[in-house]
């Protein structure tokens, strides 16, 4: 079941729709590091954790992650590379239906979003939670297609898409903040939250050891 109306996600409502130093797309760019990973079912499982963050791990089959609710969400993308695709339909489970499986710690503050191959996005849990967030198994109707993250990816509106991780297969809870893959330092130091509109494109913090090893 779903509702009739998408969930407009709020930046879709604004007089001016590109954020700043962005350029619009009406195509669909593919991009990602690295290969682009095969499904199977059979094997594909989707996990919340860790204790105590969280109350149990809790594992979901692809049958159960397909049987959850749905939400429909119209949305605007805006990758870091400066293009923007605005206007884009999902259909999946909203991010916030985990939270109907676990009970989560008041102590957690960020999420680290992992998928195959070890990919991983790290966020502050209140964007993760917003209620434009969702798993999306569709765009614009149709299945997504191997390279935008079939059979499901988060998708984050109203952050830079990076965070929008393609190929998700679980979600960890943490009281601290850690980087993923396109936020650690040798994969270019991408920020930590990753706001399009005021431009959050790069981590302003220093690596521990200076930037670089010169
Ligand atoms: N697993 C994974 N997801 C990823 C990435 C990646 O490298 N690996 N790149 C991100 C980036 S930088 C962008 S802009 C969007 C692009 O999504 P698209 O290829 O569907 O346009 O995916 C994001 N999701
Ligand atoms: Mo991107």
């Amino acid at each position: 079941m779903r509702p009739d109306e998408p969930i407009l996600s709020p930046d879709t409502r604004r007089a001016q729709r590109l954020p700043p130093r962005q350029v619009l797309t009406h195509k669909w760019p593919v991009l990602h590091a690295g290969e682009v990973p095969p499904f199977d079912p059979a094997t594909w499982n989707f996990t919340i954790f860790p204790i105590p963050l969280v109350d149990q791990v809790k594992q979901f089959t692809w049958a159960e992650f397909t049987a959850l609710p749905r939400v429909q969400v119209l949305a605007d993308m805006h990758c870091v590379t400066r293009w923007s695709k605005l206007d884009n339909l999902w259909e999946g489970v909203a991010t916030r239906e985990l939270l109907r499986h676990v009970v989560v710690s008041p102590r957690a503050r960020f999420v680290m979003v992992h998928c195959e191959y070890g990919f991983t996005t790290n966020l502050p849990i209140d964007d993760f939670l917003g209620d434009d967030c969702l798993f999306a198994f569709k765009h614009n109707g149709d299945d997504l297609t191997p390279e935008h993250g079939y059979p499901v990816r988060l998708v984050v509106p109203r952050l830079y898409a990076w965070k929008s991780a393609k190929w998700v297969r679980g979600v960890e809870f943490m009281e601290e903040d850690r980087p993923g893959f396109w936020e650690s330092w040798e994969h270019g130091g991408y920020h930590m939250r990753g706001d399009p509109w005021t431009e959050q494109r790069f981590r302003d913090d220093v690596p521990s050891g200076g930037r670089g090893d010169l």
